[in-house]
């Protein structure tokens, strides 16, 4: 065995988005892709020497081959350790947490989370730091340089590691430990919840279904929910994770789990429904014929935060994505916390979680979470709304509408146009950029427009100073009207128009969301000339 220095030569566009560099499995796939990203990161970072790593992934089509890859680069570029899930699999916040649980340098989390997998499908990588977090800017804008100006690559020519049995070796001088996905996770979520309450309620005749979408969720929900808590066997649906997601496209929203909405819209239907994503870091709550807005389920878990254990001390602060609707700052105003508004993508949480700022973080795309890791957690707000369900004794649908009843109702949608062309999108938001000035005062909507800019953050933190986050336009009502092109697609370009509007009158609260946000939604198309920029009259996703 022995390290073999390989040429390369830089290849283009291996500039992590959103959550990391995602492609398609063809593009990894090519030579050197994978392996010039994974160098780039070592290099990036510095020494990784005699450090230890955490890695895994969901488990899609081309995880346990880049694994190998992985952990054959590692230990040629002296790596210490690599903790590595059994099989290749480890979620995304289970990854978090064995980083923050055994103290590691960090991790690289295989996964193109909500993008469809298999042969034809989406891959990604990213490399989350020693607080369990995504990298912050500073460090992929590194990785991104790095991969400009790389030239060699280090790999052992050892035979592909047994990833399949726990337990302790060695692969080229580098220890590898193959540990359960699922064990020290399980662990930190009976810390936080009250389990024995739980366990109870669904003792008492209450049932759940929990729909892994064939991804990596499946393991840890049938861990927790079927082991752990005691639902009866089948309350975990689609519970293998597939290489393909058994061709379901692993996205937890009314569009793509119509599986999970059609059995919760049934007679005699579970009292909870609930779905994760490819990696297991999103969740959508479903009631009974209710979709909980994620917007709405970060607010109700903040007002509701000290039900579970392991928040009964009350919460420091929430942080929401900019996009994510108002309904938590109502909530944050009430308790006495600040609110913080951050740019799309969950990097940006890091540090406010780390200063002790904020505890509870949300955005609008299914993303909720918490200071015990540092990613969302997909199963972590299952176990929240399962706690406040079995401490209230309420229903789903009573906890929502008394929530809006107390705090108002902010109606919320968010229109997609996905695999648009690049340069219309790129026009598209020129043109809206250039508007903006001249908004500020006009009538939208019948609304007023209050404030028009595109989106800037200052960390309050580190002082950093992120720009052009999304262009918003924001009423004198607080109805609000956001435009961003997404970071985490590998066709085309995605236009996300984000439709918020607030309703104190309850009276008014059971009016079906896209008539609420109509006169919204008109705006949005013909202020942005959507149609005749893109071709699209209609989006192609509306959750
Ligand atoms: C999307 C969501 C964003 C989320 C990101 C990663 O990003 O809008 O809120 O953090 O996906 O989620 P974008 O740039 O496409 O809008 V995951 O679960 O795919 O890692
Ligand atoms: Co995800």
């Amino acid at each position: 065995m022995s390290t073999q220095t390989i040429s390369t030569q830089p290849i283009a566009g291996q500039k992590p988005g959103t959550s990391g560099l995602r492609k398609k499995v063809g593009v990894f796939q090519e030579p050197h892709y994978l392996e010039n990203f994974v160098q780039s990161i070592f290099d990036a970072l510095g020494d990784v020497k005699g450090k230890t790593l955490a890695l895994g992934g969901d488990g899609r089509y081309h995880n346990r081959a880049a694994v190998q890859v992985i952990l054959k680069m590692a230990a040629a570029n002296g790596v210490g350790k690599v903790m590595v899930g059994q099989g290749g699999i480890l979620s995304t916040p289970g990854t978090s947490c064995v980083i923050r649980k055994h103290k590691l340098s960090g991790g690289i989390i295989l996964s193109a989370s909500h993008n469809p997998g298999g042969p034809d499908g989406d891959f990604g990588i990213k490399y989350n730091i020693d607080n369990g977090g995504p990298a912050p800017e500073k460090v992929t804008d590194a990785i991104y340089a790095r991969s400009g100006t790389i030239t060699q690559y280090l790999i052992s020519d050892a035979a592909d590691y047994d990833i399949d049995t726990i337990g302790t070796g060695t692969l080229d001088g580098m220890t590898v430990e193959v540990i359960d996905p699922v064990a020290d996770y399980s662990e930190l979520m009976q810390q936080l919840f009250d389990f024995a309450a739980i366990k109870q309620w669904l003792a008492s005749g209450h049932r759940i279904r929990y729909d892994a979408l064939s991804a990596v969720g499946g393991p840890y929900g049938k861990h927790i929910f079927e082991d752990l808590l005691g639902t009866p066997e089948g309350s975990v649906v689609n519970g293998e994770p597939l290489e393909d997601f058994g061709g379901h496209h692993p996205d937890p929203n009314p569009v793509y789990a119509t599986d999970l909405i059609a059995h919760l819209d049934a007679a005699n239907a579970p009292d909870l429904g609930a779905a994760s994503d490819g990696d297991a870091d999103r969740n959508m709550i479903v009631g009974h014929k209710l979709v909980v807005t994620p917007s709405d389920s970060l607010a109700i878990i903040a007002a509701h935060a000290t039900l579970a254990p392991g928040y009964k001390q009350g919460i420091s602060g929430i942080a929401r994505s900019m996009p994510t609707s108002q309904a938590a700052d109502v909530v944050a105003r009430a308790l006495g916390v600040p609110c913080f508004e951050t740019p799309t993508g969950w990097k940006f949480f890091g540090n406010l979680l780390d200063a002790g700022k904020a505890t509870l973080c949300g955005e609008e795309s299914y993303g909720t979470g918490s200071n015990h890791i540092r990613e969302k957690d997909g199963i972590w707000a299952i176990l929240y709304w399962l706690n406040i369900l079995a401490v209230t004794g309420k229903s789903v649908n009573q906890i929502v509408t008394e929530h809006w009843a107390k705090y108002g109702r902010h109606f919320y949608s968010r229109h997609d146009y996905e695999g648009v062309d690049t340069d219309a999108a790129n026009k598209l938001m020129d043109e809206l950029r250039t508007k903006l000035p001249q908004l500020v005062g006009t009538q939208l909507a019948h609304r007023k427009v209050k404030l028009a800019d595109d989106f800037a953050y200052h960390d309050p933190v580190d002082g950093s100073t992120t720009q052009k986050q999304g262009v918003r336009i924001i009423f004198e009502d607080g109805a609000r009207l956001i435009y961003r092109l997404s970071g985490t697609g590998t066709e085309g370009a995605t236009l996300r128009v984000y439709l918020e509007s607030y309703e104190a009158d309850a009276a008014r609260h059971a009016t079906p969301t896209q008539e609420a946000l109509a006169d919204l939604i008109t705006t949005s198309r013909d202020l942005a000339r959507i149609a005749p920029l893109t071709g699209r009259t209609e989006p192609t996703v509306v959750t």
